[in-house]
């Protein structure tokens, strides 16, 4: 039986990305660093997960201006990141993506388990949750895996298999939700079928290995003559 509901956070929960590259190319500013990521440079940067990896593989292969500078500096540069990251969700810039709040409160209600399965950090996790479920957010789900906490962040299952774990279920107790195909391969690794709800960034990955694709997770068409329906009766 279905025990559990695992969900991805970036891009899956919510679009974050544009609000992560915003805030890499305001902190690349601040520390000086003449570089400014535009979408298709994200597109093509985005196929290495985790901002840290991302910066290190951005600075090794596209050789940017100050690069030696930057990797001196790399794990501040991240901090600085996620520090603007925090301020621009907690102002109240991100949303869910439809019918993610929905799912997680019925999933509640129905007394399924709730975890979360991320390359992102803990302290990112946690500012979306309260930003956008209230205060209260971060205490729907009962295990949050975050990538500071595993030693090889996704495609590699580490994150799911913490989560798994923490919830007390069996990976074919679980259904995980993600919107890229390394989440969907971190998730195989595990064990756990997939729904996916490609994003922004991924919608032209290839979904062909999940057990369902969504474009979005959005309430049912209720058309307009079940309504009218209804109140003619
Ligand atoms: C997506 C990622 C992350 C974010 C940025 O993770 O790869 O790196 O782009 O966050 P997921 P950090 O889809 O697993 O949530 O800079 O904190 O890594």
């Amino acid at each position: 039986p279905l025990k559990a509901l695992i969900f991805d956070v970036d891009g899956t929960l919510a679009e974050t990305e544009e609000t992560h590259r915003r805030a890499l190319n305001e902190t690349f500013a601040e520390f000086g660093l003449p570089w400014a990521w535009d979408q298709p440079t994200y597109r093509r940067l985005l196929r290495v997960m985790g901002g840290k990896e991302r910066l290190r593989h951005f600075i090794e292969h596209d050789r940017p201006p100050r690069g030696d500078d930057a990797l001196a500096v790399l794990t501040e540069l991240h901090a600085a990141k996620n520090r603007r990251y925090a301020a621009l969700v907690g102002e109240g810039r991100v949303s869910l993506r439809p019918g993610v709040e929905r799912l997680i409160r019925e999933a509640r209600s129905q007394e399924l388990r709730l975890g979360i399965a991320t390359t992102t950090s803990q302290s990112n996790v946690e500012a979306l949750l309260a930003a956008t479920l209230g205060p209260e957010g971060p205490a729907l789900f009962d295990a949050v895996a975050a990538g500071d906490s595993v030693h090889a962040k996704k495609p590699a299952p580490d994150v799911f298999d913490l989560a798994i774990d923490r919830l007390g279920v069996a990976p074919t107790e679980a259904l995980a939700f993600e919107d890229t195909i390394y989440g969907l391969r971190a998730a195989a690794a595990a064990g756990l079928k997939s729904v996916a709800t490609p994003s922004f960034y991924t919608d032209d990955q290839d979904f062909s290995d999940a057990a369902a694709v969504f474009d979005q997770l959005g309430e049912p068409d209720r058309p307009a003559r079940h309504i009218a329906g209804a109140g003619a009766g």
